[in-house]
């Protein structure tokens, strides 16, 4: 009996409250009368990591008692966002302790407010991380995650005259909240030093690697909560800290400043998230967080391993290795310098484990974001490392040769190793050939991985390769940020869809019934009235809830071009002020995302946009039809606030630049319709909804590819012979919309008229504005509209995370699932 239960589970009201209580005497020692928000929301974050515990606890007894195969997801980001509301609907307790905290005077949605996010990603790549570990948990499958435990997130975003300003993210502070520290189990990483070529006993080769600095790994592990409870999986996050054996040394030699110093040097490693998107900037420091994660996680999964086994024959029957993208592809050296070096295991027998264990995952396709390191620093940081990759790449090209006898320049193309100078490592090459799975993250990313990235790889080992279309965890994504939605859906179609998202299906009859379309409606009305006062107390901008909110909210890159979108809002600007041409409908433009500290064209975007909104709101004659918001510090909790407010989402990014996108999927399934260009899952996601259901526009990958290879754009040209696209572009480029700063803009005008403009601005914008035009008027039918967009929630169940586990499941980890006993379930296990 589920009353029972919660009673055993310590689950009820009254536990709950009594919980929260003696946290807020004991863990911050203050009474509850003169308890602050945040006093509260800390103590309701202890008491719910209290019972979290525990079951991560029973999670674990019950996969070691398994004996089952374990996954390992490394990735150098996990954006979670905040945790405690996704907590208690994971424990199914929002009520139980919304009712408790009535009783200290305060409300449920007030105090999951106090929480700051964890931002310890950058976009799409470290929330798919996220919602990995949310469904593996969902799934009972033994996953965990591996990350870096910094000092600070990602940057927060302050707006100053439509200016872009970076502010310290300190998420050190907000952690202990959410964390355990497992001092118990760090690890000492050595790094630096040299070579010293000896001979073992028996005569052999045996390098030795010697005067390293150490540093040490202290994990804190971070608990994540299956739906319903039961399951509670982790994430591990390494802290860097100076090993103490290395300061003992320093301090028994006096020089006690530079031991002070030597850890300062330490914990520069953990401290900062590195700010690029789909970008490397090749910084030493970089690499050795990247090094610092795969020595650490490594280290931890050989010492779990160990435990149970003697040998390593069984490794890759028991651990399965996922590397989100080449970030930490140094697992294939690391693994290989543990075995040999350190384990004795031969080096073809390792190469065969490595090999079967590890698996990598490419996020895209620009060449800007392919990591490259010089050969030289990997000489000076990880001199034994180094030599394993030239072992590596040795044994790689020699069967390159045997197959392919005398083709020099596919054997330069493959190499691990870059022709200098200076020598680089291919890391992406590298993770190809030490990688028993490669896969993509759409079906157009991944064709593309084959044809255009890597297609001697894909030639030599085409089984090797294979797709995993992206997915997003409905938990967060339908029951945290649109609950009201959540909740007209249950009605409709009964529980259990949550964990089988597929059945949304059974909402397709209700996108005809009047009454259910009336409170779809309602719910994003809802939604929007909220996301109102959201922007109200961000920006200066008064929204209109009634108008048709239009959304693109991701970071700002050329690729994703916010800017044709601008460009499509000066086009109805100038046909309403000049040619008289009234929208059909009110609209409102949202943005919002965050733009890479170095980079200057995605911070002009970012000017710009507040330029064209200050623009319309200036003109009597636009601004009652048309407003553009620019919603500042772009993260999780402010997309489960935007997302489930949109009527349209913009997926507008040029054709073959974006591997998936997860976005799209979010807006899908949260009542939005999509403009979308043929990339990524968007191609995927129209074939489930329907053509019918989605505005496709734009050129696709291979029609771009195509002009690209032939020279055949020509901007120039289109500007001249289209007098619309003329005096759009002229416009952006005086000082309309910069009166007070002439010529900001001006450089715009030759960026889009360039014939190497790689982006295609021009080339799609035709295409766009009239498909804009075409969904401005389907949205006054608000039958018609109703019924798309609750045809498309209806079927985007196929983009749910749990299926795309499953599938890396079945497919690469050779992973089963782990369910809970029936003691776990009655809670009598102890
Ligand atoms: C990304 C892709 O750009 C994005 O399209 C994809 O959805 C995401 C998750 O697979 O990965 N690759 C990448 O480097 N970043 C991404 O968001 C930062």
């Amino acid at each position: 009996m589920e009353g029972e239960l919660y009673v055993r589970l310590g689950y009820t009201m009254d536990a709950l409250y009594r919980s929260i209580t003696r946290h807020l005497a004991y863990s911050l020692g203050v009474v509850p009368t003169q308890a602050s928000k945040r006093d509260i929301y800390l103590a309701l974050s202890y008491s719910v990591r209290d019972r979290l515990l525990e079951k991560m606890l029973k999670t674990n007894q019950r996969y070691e008692d398994s004996g089952a195969k374990r996954l390992y997801y490394l990735s150098m980001e996990f954006l979670i966002g905040r945790s405690l509301a996704n907590n208690l609907r994971a424990m199914k307790i929002y009520d139980q302790v919304a009712e408790a905290l009535q009783l200290l005077g305060t409300d449920v949605e007030t105090i999951c407010d106090q929480e700051r996010d964890a931002a310890l990603g950058n976009g799409g790549l470290g929330r798919l991380a996220a919602c990995f570990l949310d469904s593996m948990a969902s799934l009972d499958m033994p996953g965990f995650g591996y990350g870096l435990h910094y000092d600070y997130g990602l940057f927060e975003q302050d707006i100053s005259n439509g200016y872009q300003r970076e502010k310290p993210d300190s998420w050190i502070s907000e952690a202990p909240a959410l964390q355990v520290e497992r001092a118990d189990a760090a690890c000492i990483v050595p790094m630096y030093g040299r070579i010293e070529e000896t001979k073992d006993k028996w005569g052999r080769h045996n390098p030795l690697w010697l005067g390293w600095n150490l540093v040490t790994g202290v994990p804190y592990d971070i608990p994540i909560a299956g739906y319903g409870g039961l399951t509670v999986n982790r994430l591990r996050l390494f802290a860097a800290r100076p090993s103490t054996e290395f300061d003992i040394k320093i301090f028994n030699e006096g020089d006690y400043l530079r031991a002070v110093e030597q850890k300062i040097e330490s914990e520069k490693i953990s401290k900062i998230l590195y700010p690029k998107d789909s970008y490397e900037a090749g910084r030493e420091l970089r690499l050795i967080q990247e090094y610092f994660l795969v020595a650490c996680s490594l280290n931890d999964i050989v010492r779990t391993y160990e435990k149970d086994y003697s040998d390593f024959n069984k490794f890759p029957e028991k651990v399965a290795i996922q590397l989100n993208d080449t970030h930490p592809a140094l697992a294939v050296a690391e693994l290989m310098r543990i075995l040999v070096d350190q384990k004795w295991v031969p080096w073809e027998r390792a190469w065969d484990i490595t090999n079967r264990t590890i698996a990598y995952t490419n996020h895209t396709l620009l060449p800007e974001a392919l990591e490259k390191w010089p050969e030289s620093l990997l000489a000076r940081l990880l001199p034994r490392h180094l030599q394993f990759i030239y072992d590596i790449n040795q044994q790689f090209l020699d069967r390159v040769v045997t197959l392919w006898p005398g083709d020099v320049d596919r054997m330069r193309n493959m190499s691990i190793m870059e022709e200098g100078p200076p020598r680089q490592v291919r890391m992406a090459n590298l993770a190809i050939v030490g990688a028993h799975s490669v896969n993509g993250v759409s079906a157009l990313h991944t064709d593309l991985i084959k044809k255009s990235l890597a297609p001697n790889f894909f030639e030599m080992w085409p089984e090797r390769f294979n797709n995993k279309t992206n997915g997003i965890t409905p938990r967060r994504w339908l029951c945290v940020a649109n609950p009201n939605l959540h909740d007209l859906i249950e009605d409709a179609i009964g529980p259990g869809f949550v964990t089988d998202l597929e059945r949304l299906r059974e909402l397709e009859p209700f996108a005809e019934d009047p009454a259910f379309c009336e409170k779809f409606m309602q719910v994003k009305h809802g939604n929007k009235e909220r996301l109102k006062d959201v922007i109200f107390n961000t920006t200066v901008v008064e929204v209109d809830p009634a108008s048709l909110f239009d959304v693109q909210v991701k970071r700002i890159h050329e690729y994703k071009r916010q800017l044709m979108n601008v460009l499509g809002i000066i086009w109805e600007y100038l046909a309403l002020t000049e040619d008289g041409v009234e929208p059909v409908s009110p609209k409102t433009f949202i943005f919002a995302g965050k733009a890479a500290p170095g980079y200057w064209a995605a911070k002009q975007l970012i000017k710009l946009i507040h330029n064209v909104g200050n623009t319309i709101e200036d003109d009597p004659r636009a601004r009652d039809f048309l407003k553009v918001a620019f919603a500042p510090n772009f993260r999780v909790t402010l997309a489960e606030q935007i997302i489930p407010a949109a009527d349209i989402s913009q997926q507008i990014s040029t054709a073959g630049f974006e591997a998936s996108g997860t976005g799209n999927m979010k807006f899908a399934l949260n009542g939005a319709l999509t403009i979308g260009t043929m990339d990524g899952a968007n191609i995927e996601i129209s074939q489930k909804v329907g053509r019918e259901n989605i505005y496709i526009c734009g050129l696709t990958a291979y029609e771009i590819e195509k002009m690209k290879r032939a020279g055949s754009y020509k901007p120039k040209a289109m500007y001249d012979k289209h007098p619309m696209i003329k005096r759009v572009v002229d416009s952006l480029a005086s000082d309309r919309f910069c009166p007070r700063e002439s010529g900001l803009f001006a450089w715009l005008k030759d960026y889009l008229l360039a014939d190497n403009e790689m982006f295609f601005h021009l080339a799609d914008l035709e295409s766009y504005v009239k498909t804009r035009e075409l969904s401005t008027q389907e949205y006054v039918d608000k039958t018609l509209w109703a019924k798309k967009a609750i045809l498309n929630v209806a079927r985007v169940g196929h983009f749910s995370s749990d299926r795309t586990i499953r599938q890396y499941a079945e497919e690469i980890w050779d992973l089963v699932a782990i369910p809970p006993t029936e003691a776990e379930k009655s809670g009598k296990l102890k």
